[in-house]
């Protein structure tokens, strides 16, 4: 029977602070994560399909295309943490070659996996489930129905390029120490990373022709008008997303269309003509820094997988 278990949720007053912070700094800013409402999530989905969003189906095609390499690599019999899991299907694609003994979907809210969690307990009636709703960005302690031994972590979709590389270090130090708690340290790490490469497929990808990734980062602000009781024109604001070389990195931004005064409870703030509120970054990397960072990480015996024009790679690391 599958379990479902929420760990402690982001109070209200701190999504507020934390927003405040945000919005009241000299170069405004939010945090990735309230792009993600309901709306915000169903636009991700659209981004996927995208003509110019090519990391989810190049990772698809490499998932695919070595497919029996990776479930040889990583071991049937995995305890598999599907890190952000959503809708649960790239994690299922991979049961029938990885036969994982145990499936932990982990998302913000176990509300979110339910229902998925639940279709796939019926598929595969014989792999022991189950459903944790925790921001594991921040912290990554697992619920004692989760087992300790032949921990693999799942995490991806190059979301490990929207952490600064500080953080991602840190995260991936995080996962390190999870995986390591079997005394056999047997834990691994199957992950998605978007590689560098020419600037206009870059900005093609992060500013599509169809106008939906503007749309994804523009309902930040309805999203952000809920939260704080904000009255944001979402028509006084245009997207900006576009790769910027020497941090190697794609920023989207808000941009203010004209100079207005935006309130929310308790507050407010003047925004100048032009004036940006950075909403996003997605780190992009070569290999051999990715492998570098996992080195650094505590993680050992890196393998990649590319596709053949080495626009993305999914690499297994051990502990
Ligand atoms: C979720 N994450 C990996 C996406 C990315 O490519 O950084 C989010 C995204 N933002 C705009 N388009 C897609």
């Amino acid at each position: 029977m599958t379990q479902f278990i929420q760990l402690q949720e982001q109070g209200k007053q701190t999504i507020e602070d934390e927003l405040l912070a945000g919005l009241n700094a000299s170069c405004a800013y939010t945090s990735p994560k309230f792009l993600y409402d309901a709306l915000g999530s169903k636009l991700f989905e659209a981004i996927c399909e995208l003509p110019e969003y090519y990391p989810t189906r190049t990772e698809a095609e490499i998932f695919s295309r070595h497919a029996r390499d990776i479930a040889q690599t990583v071991g049937a019999g995995a305890t598999l943490i599907d890190l952000g899991a959503g809708n649960c299907a790239k994690a299922a694609r991979l049961f029938p070659q990885l036969q994982p003994a145990q499936y932990v979907a982990v998302d913000i809210s176990v509300e979110f996996l339910h229902e998925a969690v639940s279709r796939l307990q019926h598929r595969f009636p014989a792999i022991d489930m189950v459903a944790v709703g925790m921001d594991f960005s921040t912290e990554l302690v697992l619920p004692n129905g989760v087992r300790e031994e032949n921990r693999l972590f799942f995490y991806p979709g190059s979301s490990i390029g929207n952490f600064t590389p500080e953080q991602a270090l840190a995260f991936l130090r995080r996962l390190q120490a999870a995986c390591s708690q079997d005394e056999g340290g047997a834990g691994g790490l199957l992950i998605g990373v978007d590689l560098l490469k020419e600037k206009s497929i870059l900005d093609a990808a992060y500013d599509d022709a169809l106008g939906v990734t503007a749309s994804f980062n523009l309902n930040l602000l309805l999203h952000l008008n809920r939260l704080l009781g904000a009255d944001f024109d979402v028509r006084a604001w245009r997207h900006c997303g576009f790769f910027n070389r020497k941090l190697s990195r794609i920023e989207m931004h808000l941009e203010a269309v004209t100079k207005q005064t935006v309130r929310w409870a308790g507050g407010m703030r003047c925004f100048e003509q032009g004036e940006r509120i950075h909403t996003e970054n997605s780190y992009k990397y070569t290999q051999q820094d990715f492998i570098n960072l996992l080195t650094q990480a505590g993680f050992n015996n890196v393998r990649c997988w590319s596709d053949p024009q080495q626009w993305f790679m999914v690499c297994h690391a051990q502990t």
